[in-house]
C-alpha cells in the first residue's frame, strides 16, 4: 500500500532578538567580545549586527563604569531556552555578583525578542528598564533603530531621543 506523504518536521522559524552586554569587573573588553564570540558558536543563533562599545557611568551603587554595548540577531531558540543559553554564557564567564545592580564580570540581558511580551518571574519582555536606560538606548539605536517597543509603540530611535545621555561616552572602534 502507498503510504501517505508524512508532514516534514516542523522548521524551528528563526526570531529577532537583541541582547545588552555590560560588565565593570576584571577584563570587560576581553570579557565582553568572549561573549559575543560564544553566542556566534551556537548553530541556532546568527549575529545580524553589534553596536560600538559605551563606557558608561554605573546606575546605582557607587562602583566603577561599566563596558556596555548591544547585539541583535536570529535565533531558532525559543525565548526561555534562549534566556537559559545566556544565564549559561555568563556563568562561563565566571560572573560574579553580590548585589543587585552592583559590580559584576559579564550581564547579558535579553532586551527584545521578535514583538514577544511575557511576564514571568524570571523573564520579562521586553526588558523592563530598556527605554530608560541611557546605557541600552545609545548602543541599541545604533543597531535596531527601527524596531518597535512591543508595548510603547514607539520606535527605539525615537525612544532613545527622550533619555539623558550624561556619562555615557561611545568609545572609539
Ligand atoms: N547594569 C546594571 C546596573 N547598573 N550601569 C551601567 N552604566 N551599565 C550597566 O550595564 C549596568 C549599570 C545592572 O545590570
Ligand atoms: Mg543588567
Ligand atoms: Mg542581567
Amino acid at each position: 500500500m502507498v503510504q501517505p506523504p508524512q508532514p516534514l518536521p516542523a522548521e524551528q522559524r528563526w526570531v529577532q532578538a537583541a541582547v545588552a552586554l555590560g560588565g565593570n569587573l576584571g577584563n570587560s573588553h576581553a570579557i565582553l567580545k568572549a561573549a559575543v564570540v560564544a553566542l556566534t558558536q551556537d548553530p541556532k543563533i546568527i549575529l545580524l549586527a553589534q553596536s560600538h562599545w559605551y563606557q558608561t557611568v554605573a546606575v546605582g551603587p557607587p562602583q566603577p563604569d561599566y563596558l556596555n554595548a548591544c547585539v541583535s540577531l536570529r535565533t531558532q531558540y525559543p525565548p526561555f531556552p534562549f534566556l537559559q543559553k545566556l544565564l549559561r554564557i555568563e556563568a562561563e564567564f565566571g560572573r560574579l555578583r553580590q548585589e543587585r545592580w552592583g559590580p559584576r564580570t559579564l550581564d547579558l540581558d535579553l532586551l527584545l525578542f521578535g514583538n514577544a511580551i511575557v511576564n514571568t518571574p524570571t523573564l520579562t519582555l521586553p526588558h523592563p528598564h530598556l527605554h530608560e536606560r541611557a546605557f541600552v538606548l545609545a548602543p541599541l539605536a545604533e543597531i535596531c533603530p527601527d524596531w518597535i517597543h512591543p508595548l510603547y509603540q514607539n520606535s527605539i530611535v525615537d525612544l532613545a531621543k527622550a533619555v539623558d545621555y550624561t556619562g555615557v561616552r561611545q568609545l572609539p572602534d
